[in-house]
């Protein structure tokens, strides 16, 4: 140790004769630049095929101890940190978390790049720097309200580079800015994630929160990720950003193939462009207009950008599969209209299905569909996702081109989610099986072995309630809640969505409410732990929040209650406080409607961090069942080929569940109730009583009595707590297959083909 960082020691000897003093901040800053420059002097890997994994977000987390991690230095660095008198978690709480993504989608495409630079793959990200991110919540009122999140300082990684691109704009140009940040692998290779910025963009026309004027392009282009898109001025401005995120990454792409001196009618040989989702689509069309501009023909542009791209589908939801109307697209993009033009034509031909159109009857243009026509893969990101994708969504397409489908499981890295985020847990592990399961994943089955060890088993039981007794602690400081660290930890953390069905948890919540008030006393006290935010022109999502908080509220008032049951809705939930909450918990909750969930990726998290799940046979749910079995999860609720045909035959009618239950209707009216009223916004929650009882699209009601009776049976079975921590033992053994190192070697094996 002493060796390897000697150079840093020097420094802080240094410092501190100087100053006569070391704050944390400048701790922070010493060994920032001490990992920078150890970064800086891996190597770039180099080799005749590279990757673009493009992406309009980039959910990083901080990265000060993920580096360490992946640099090998992290127990080293701990330990003189803590001989200069200071706690890690003050190291850390130095750091911003950069604000660049929402959810899975772009937690996915930060872990895949941890994966690919660790297998030692030559892969960059290309995304945009966005000033203020997605938003900062704050709750005001049991509210959720808006800020810009001002995530870009001191502490960042990334640096500011030149580049000649511009990016065709109105009857000029835009002028990119770049910002690279080096990903290193733990094997020493690095490669870089580029994010790009306007030269012209103005952070003071924020004003009232998260408000601009959204028509200013050159000013708010790169301020919001998601910018509010229930306007056609918000709309056309995410068409702006796609675009000049795209026309940026062709420019960078073929000044790379330049460099390399590739020949551009054999482009598709060196390199390969994973699109993520819908957003990147258009760097098909630019890559064609580019192509064309430098002398292929039409045909010859199409064939080698064929052979270049690979789609990756994250949502079966209608809602989110993006379309835009042609006449937005002249608008913001003229340049790219004749190609569309003759993709739609062409395709057309090969197929006359309305479904596989690219431009439909209403003249709205489907970006999935370009990609599925135009890519050379397409995948689904589990194997019920993938099939769901095949049989249902996406059929006429899987008739036309059934090579291209294929199924890639999601996967997480264990770097952050085990070394970086449960160091007592990986420690141990690494003790117990003799090697490192962060970089042999596989290894973790050998603990199926120790099954029956009641020594093994409480002492991963021990390691649950110290990471309890941190995040409780975490929480007194960040928002002055005192909770019960010998309660059960229930969780409920991710994005805010109808389809998640948060409000079913809350339907339980008000169920073990009145049970307590009725002096049915859980055997045990309960923490309900929820963590969301609400897309800010999302009404029902955000009465949703208002519900959880107006109960919050009634709750810890109530003196009969809260001995017995909590719920604490986390602030501004993001990956930081991801890796606190998730290795505390014991019921990992992943309760979306079956069909809904493309994959889901904190079940994996929890799953690795020895939480049990309680969830429906959705998404990588069904996978997680049949790798731990049944006595070692809680499933429940109907099917996915029942969910389909009640959406088919449209017979779902929720009022019939809520007519035919008095217990179903008692929790439901209780959201209109006078002591929610009292705490609450009558607008908000009548508006969810409303529409649980009226719409219910996403079928709450269905479900809700299997899951309440589910979930009282694991609060019993906890209570067995041998038996629950022999669970949890299986579902760390089994999490293996969810390491995000196995879905990158599929990617590169099917579809990238690097190595
Ligand atoms: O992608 C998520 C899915 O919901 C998860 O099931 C899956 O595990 C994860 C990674 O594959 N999708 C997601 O996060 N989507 C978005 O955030 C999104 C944002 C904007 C938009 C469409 C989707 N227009």
């Amino acid at each position: 140790m002493i060796k390897k960082l000697q150079d840093l020691q020097q420094h802080i000897q240094q410092e501190k004769r100087k100053y006569n003093h070391l704050s944390a901040t400048r701790m922070y800053e010493l060994i920032q630049a001490y990992v920078k420059a150890q970064m800086q002097s891996a190597p770039i890997h180099q080799s005749e095929r590279k990757l673009y994994y493009i992406s309009a977000e980039f959910l990083l987390g901080k990265m000060l101890t993920s580096n360490l991690v992946n640099l090998g230095l992290l127990d080293e660095m701990q330990e003189l940190v803590q001989k200069e008198g200071f706690a890690w978690s003050q190291i850390q709480d130095e750091e911003m978390e950069p604000s660049l993504g929402n959810g899975g989608l772009g937690r996915l495409a930060a872990c895949f790049l941890d994966s690919i630079a660790s297998l030692q793959r030559n892969g960059d990200g290309i995304g945009l720097y966005y000033h203020f991110g997605l938003f900062e919540q704050k709750f005001e009122n049991n509210k959720q309200v808006e800020l810009p999140n001002r995530w870009i300082g001191k502490t960042s990684w990334f640096t500011k580079k030149e580049v000649n691109y511009r990016v065709p704009y109105k009857n000029g140009w835009l002028k990119p800015i770049l910002y690279d940040m080096e990903v290193i692998g733990e094997h020493g290779t690095r490669n870089t994630l580029h994010l790009f910025d306007v030269e012209s963009v103005d952070e003071s026309i924020v004003h009232d929160g998260i408000q601009f004027d959204k028509t200013a392009i050159e000013k708010n282009l790169t301020l919001f990720l998601y910018p509010d898109d229930s306007d056609e001025a918000g709309r056309k401005l995410r068409i702006y950003q796609q675009y000049f995120m795209v026309s940026c990454a062709a420019q960078m792409i073929l000044e790379e193939a330049l460099q390399h001196q590739w020949d551009l009618r054999h482009l598709h040989e060196h390199v390969i462009i994973q699109i993520n989702d819908t957003h990147p689509t258009m760097v098909i069309l630019e890559l064609i207009r580019l192509l064309q501009k430098r002398g292929l023909l039409l045909a010859e542009a199409i064939e080698v950008v064929s052979g270049m791209c690979a789609y990756t589908n994250h949502t079966i939801l209608a809602e989110a599969l993006e379309t835009w109307p042609y006449a937005y697209l002249q608008d913001v993009v003229p340049q790219l209209m004749n190609i569309i033009e003759a993709l739609d034509v062409m395709m057309k031909e090969r197929s006359k299905k309305a479904s596989t159109a690219i431009i439909d009857a209403n003249r709205n243009v489907h970006m999935a569909n370009i990609d599925i026509h135009i890519g050379k893969s397409v995948n689904g990101v589990a194997a019920i996702h993938t099939d769901i994708l095949k049989q249902s969504e996406l059929k006429d397409f899987y008739a036309l081109y059934p090579t291209k489908f294929n199924n890639k499981t999601n996967g997480i890295t264990f770097r952050r989610w085990l070394s970086g985020c449960n160091t007592q847990l990986h420690h141990y592990l690494c003790d117990l099986l003799k090697k490192d399961p962060s970089s042999h994943p596989e290894i973790l089955k050998e603990l199926v072995k120790y099954a029956h060890d009641e020594t093994v088993i409480a002492d991963i039981m021990a390691i649950k309630q110290e990471k309890k007794m941190e995040w409780i602690a975490h929480m007194k400081k960040k928002q002055q809640i005192t909770l019960n660290p010998y309660a059960v930890f229930d969780t409920q953390v991710k994005r805010l969505h109808e389809y998640k069905r948060q409000q079913m948890n809350a339907l339980y919540i008000i169920h073990k409410l009145l049970q307590i008030r009725d002096n049915e006393l859980p055997p045990r006290p309960i923490n309900i732990i929820f963590g969301a935010k609400a897309a800010c022109a999302y009404t029902i999502a955000k009465d949703i929040i208002h519900a959880l908080l107006c109960l919050q509220e009634l709750i810890a008032k109530d003196e009969k209650v809260s001995p017995y049951l909590q719920l604490c809705f986390i602030e501004n939930y993001n990956v930081s406080e991801a890796e606190f909450i998730i290795p505390a918990s014991d019921i990992s909750e992943q309760i979306s409607l079956a069909s809904k969930e493309a994959s889901g990726t904190g079940n994996m998290k929890f799953m690795l961090n020895g939480a049990v799940t309680l969830g429906t046979n959705d998404g990588a749910n069904v996978e997680i069942a049949a790798l731990v079995g049944q006595e070692n999860i809680y499933t429940f609720g109907k099917d996915s080929d029942t969910v389909i045909a009640h959406y088919a035959n449209q017979d779902y009618v929720a009022k019939d569940i809520y007519e035919g239950s008095e217990h179903v209707k008692t929790l439901v009216d209780f959201l209109i109730s006078d002591e929610m009223l009292r705490v609450g916004d009558p607008v908000s929650l009548t508006r969810l009583h409303h529409e649980l009882i009226h719409k219910d699209w996403f079928m709450t009601l269905l479900d809700v009595e299997e899951y309440i009776v589910c979930k009282e049976k694991m609060l019993q079975d906890y209570e067995k707590q041998t038996d629950w921590g022999r669970k949890m033992l299986m579902n760390i053994a089994m999490s293996g297959f969810f390491s995000s190192d196995r879905t990158i070697q599929e990617y590169d094996r099917d579809i990238w083909k690097l190595s």
